[in-house]
C-alpha cells in the first residue's frame, strides 16, 4: 500500500483500480447521510462558534451528563477545502481547562492555530484562526482536546468532533458516486445518567467502555440498494478501544488511510482501527 501523490496520474490509477475491482459506476449527485451537524466552508472560508459544554447530553436515545462541543457527541462536522481560511471562535464552558488539537491537519503547531500548549481555562474564550495550505490533500481527520494530563478523560467523556478536508480523492468518479457516510467509533461508560470516574488501573492503562456506540448510537441501521456503492469514513474516536471491522460476505475496499488517499484500492476482509486511527472503504450493495 503506498500513499498516492496528489497528482493527476495516481488518482487515474485508483479510478482505474475502483473499475477494475467492478466498482465503477456512472456518477450521479451525491448523496450526503444527514448523520450529524455540519459546518461546510463557503467562498475560501469557513467560521465557526463552538463551545466546550459540560451538561446533560444525548447519547445512545438517553440522556448522560458528558462533555461535548455544542451539546452532542460527536460535534459538529466541519468540512473545509484547499486554501480555505478557517476561523474557529472557541468558548469554554467545561469545569477546568482545555484546548483544542486538529488531529491530522497539516497546519502549524504554534500560534493560534493547532498549539497544544494553549490552555483555555473554565469560562474562557480563545479565537483559533490558521489556513489549509493550498496542497492539502483531501482526508478525514478529527478534533479533540489536547491539554497535558487531561485529554484521556475529556476525549473519554465525549469530545471528539470530525473534521474533512474535500478534495481530489472526493473528485474521482467512483467515489463521488458512492453514497458518502461517516461513523465516529466511541465507547462510553455511563452509570445512572453519568460517566464513573475511571479505576486506578484504568487510569494506569487506559480505559475502555462498555457501551460502544457509532455517530453517538448503538447500532444505528444503514440501507444500501442492490448494486450501490457505499463510501465509509471511519474515525475511531475512542481513548484505548481498537475496533475489528468486519461485513459478512462482503470485501471492504480500503481507499484511504490515516495518511490520505492510497494511490489504488485494496482489498480487506477485515480492518483494524486503533485509537485515533482513520480509514475509508468501499462496500458495494450485492447481496
Ligand atoms: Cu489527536
Amino acid at each position: 500500500m503506498t500513499t498516492a501523490k496528489h497528482d493527476r496520474r495516481t488518482f487515474l490509477a485508483m479510478s482505474a483500480g475502483l473499475v477494475g475491482l467492478g466498482l465503477g459506476f456512472p456518477a450521479r449527485a451525491q448523496t450526503r447521510a444527514p448523520d450529524a451537524d455540519v459546518l461546510v466552508s463557503r467562498g475560501g472560508a469557513i467560521e465557526v462558534d463552538l463551545e466546550a459544554r459540560f451538561g446533560p447530553t444525548r447519547l445512545a436515545g438517553r440522556s448522560a451528563r458528558l462533555f461535548s462541543y455544542g451539546g452532542r457527541v460527536p460535534g459538529p462536522r466541519i468540512e473545509v477545502r484547499p486554501g480555505d481560511e478557517v476561523t474557529l471562535r472557541f468558548s469554554n464552558n467545561l469545569p477546568e481547562p482545555t484546548n483544542l488539537h486538529f488531529h491530522g491537519l497539516h497546519v502549524p503547531p504554534t500560534g493560534n492555530a493547532d498549539n497544544i500548549f494553549l490552555e483555555i481555562p473554565e469560562g474562557e474564550r480563545l479565537t483559533y484562526r490558521f489556513k489549509i495550505p493550498e496542497n492539502h490533500p483531501a482526508g478525514t481527520f478529527w478534533y479533540h482536546p489536547h491539554l497535558h494530563g487531561l485529554v484521556a478523560k475529556q476525549v473519554f467523556l465525549g469530545m471528539a468532533g470530525l473534521f474533512v478536508v474535500r478534495g481530489e480523492l472526493d473528485e474521482v468518479p467512483e467515489v463521488a458516486a458512492a453514497r458518502e457516510q461517516f461513523a465516529v467509533l466511541k465507547d462510553f461508560e455511563v452509570a445512572g445518567g453519568r460517566v464513573p470516574p475511571p479505576s486506578p488501573m484504568e487510569f494506569v492503562r487506559g480505559r475502555e467502555g462498555s457501551l460502544v456506540t457509532v455517530n453517538g448510537e448503538v447500532e444505528p441501521e444503514w440501507s444500501l440498494e442492490q448494486g450501490g456503492l457505499l463510501r465509509l469514513r471511519l474515525l475511531n474516536a475512542s481513548t484505548a478501544r481498537f475496533y475489528r471491522l468486519k461485513l459478512e460476505d462482503h470485501p471492504l475496499y480500503l481507499i484511504a488511510t490515516d495518511g490520505g488517499a492510497l494511490a489504488e484500492p485494496y482489498e480487506l476482509d477485515e480492518l483494524l482501527l486503533a485509537p485515533g486511527e482513520r480509514a475509508e472503504v468501499l462496500v458495494r450493495g450485492d447481496r
